[in-house]
């Protein structure tokens, strides 16, 4: 399964798979605000990545960072050479800041990708498992301020969103199509 949009010459692609399998420069984690792992992508890019990844959040970041924010690491021994940890907000009502929340974590992945001279760039659906944002309510901020991001920029070349479940696939490419036909 995959679909793919073109933006001003970069591309925004969907792929139903696994974010730790992804031969990309900077693969995204969901992260938590005490960059502390835990379950979902954390937990497996952690697991995939080895305890590199941890040693040197802890020594970077030692306050964490905040929710709607990203800082960057190297990528362990996963083939990304970064890893990009995004915190996305809790899901409430959806009154209390989250839509910005999410558009800001991923303006600063795309922002640190370009920075750190990143060509291709993969999200997980962030905050859409524990921390239980709408997905389709998700989908539409992060193909959004993806294509808006591409609209403004030259690089990366390739944002790429990783989707685990058909539905969550299936919901990102309805959000895909929302801003590809006029
Ligand atoms: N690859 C791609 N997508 C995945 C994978 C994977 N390996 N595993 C899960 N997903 P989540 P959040 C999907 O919970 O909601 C952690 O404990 C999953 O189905 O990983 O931002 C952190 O430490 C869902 O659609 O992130 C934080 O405390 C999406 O990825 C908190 O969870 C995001 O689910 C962050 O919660």
């Amino acid at each position: 399964m995959s679909e793919r949009y073109v933006v001003n010459g970069q591309t925004i692609e969907l792929v139903l798979g696994d974010i730790t399998d992804q031969d990309v420069d900077a693969i995204v984690n969901a992260a938590n605000s005490h960059l502390a792992g835990g379950a979902g992508v954390d937990g497996a890019i952690h697991r995939r990545g080895g305890p590199s990844i941890m040693a040197e959040t802890r020594r970077k970041y030692p306050d964490g960072c905040p929710t709607g924010s990203a800082v960057i690491s190297t990528a362990g021994e996963l083939s990304a050479r970064f890893v990009i940890h995004a915190v996305g907000p809790i899901w409430n009502d959806g009154n209390s800041g989250e839509p910005a929340l999410l558009a800001s974590a991923h303006q600063c992945c795309l922002e640190l990708a370009v920075k750190s001279g990143c060509r291709s760039i993969a999200f997980p659906a962030i905050s859409t498992g524990v921390y239980r944002y709408p997905v389709d309510k998700a989908a539409a901020i992060a193909i959004g301020t993806s294509a808006q991001f591409l609209r403004e920029h030259s690089t990366p070349n390739i944002i790429r969103f990783v989707l685990f479940s058909p539905n969550a696939y299936e919901t990102f490419a309805t959000a895909l199509r929302s801003i590809t036909t006029p």
